[in-house]
């Protein structure tokens, strides 16, 4: 899954890909290099990022969606919380939702129900990305988040989603210290219990720089390829990235050695 920001603040693109006709280019580059999927955000969820409005939310999506739906030969995902940007994109070709409030927003469920497309449910501490990061705190950091994706794995149910259109997504870097990230990270298989695709995202976060010695931004490219091949080996279904090239090569190699006698 390669990601495609359409934010002006997005912390890792600077904003460079504000404009459509680059979002669109971009988009091709990383199917081109090998994604499945691509992922398309108008909400930055960075930390101390300012609130977007839905109409916002959907000016920046949607004719994204439509320059590409059916022509690039991908799924289109919609990076969203809320029910409207979900039915606006869906109905402009998306094929995917991928909410990080895990369909907690008032309406979301029952927009997600009645779209009838696959959807990732990521855990995040709290609702708020400008918070969520003030002061995590678990007592077993996978047992939490695993009854966390299972409590919205039975809200989906009870709405409708039925268990194969669903994703899960432990939500690096939402409400985590490095400890827990970590922690997380190694316990991917036990969330695999879940019996539902694992998606995991970890491309160029903080958790990274903070083990690299405070590596910033730009230099996080080979602690990302590493565990986005560690992620596959340990059973993530998805990967959501940033470098699509060298995550493509890196997933095929961990794939050869699973496969080998
Ligand atoms: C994630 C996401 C993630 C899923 C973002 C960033 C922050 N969606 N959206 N999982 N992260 N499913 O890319 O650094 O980890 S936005």
């Amino acid at each position: 899954m390669g990601i495609l920001n359409v934010t002006p603040d997005s912390f890792s693109d600077g904003g460079d890909f504000v404009v459509a006709e680059r979002a669109i280019d971009h988009a091709w580059q990383m199917v081109e290099a090998g994604a499945a999927i691509i992922d398309i955000g108008g909400e930055s969820t960075r930390p101390g990022a300012a609130a977007v409005s839905v109409q916002e939310e959907i000016d920046r999506v949607v004719p994204v969606v439509e320059a590409l739906a059916g022509t690039l030969p991908a799924l289109l995902s919609v990076d969203t919380s809320r029910p409207e940007v979900m039915r606006a994109a869906v109905a402009a070709g998306a094929g995917m939702v991928n909410d990080v409030r895990a369909l907690r927003l008032p309406g979301a469920l029952e927009a997600a129900a009645e779209l009838d497309v696959p959807v990732c449910l990521m855990h995040m501490q709290g609702l708020d990305p400008a918070t969520m990061q003030q002061a995590p705190g678990y007592s077993d950091v996978v047992a939490e988040v695993a009854a966390f994706l299972e409590s919205r794995v039975v809200a989906c149910k009870a709405v409708g989603i039925p268990r194969q259109r669903l994703l899960l997504d432990p939500g690096f870097g939402f409400g985590k210290t490095l400890a827990h990230n970590l922690g997380l990270f190694r316990h991917l298989p036990d969330l695999r219990g879940l019996g539902l695709p694992l998606l995991v995202g970890v491309s160029r976060k903080s958790m990274i720089g903070q083990v690299l010695d405070g590596a910033p931004i730009d230099e996080r490219l080979h602690g990302s390829v590493a565990l986005a091949g560690l992620a596959a080996w340990l059973g993530a279904s998805v990967v959501r990235v940033h470098d699509v090239r060298a995550t493509v090569d890196a997933i095929r190699m961990v794939q050869a050695v699973k496969e080998a006698a």
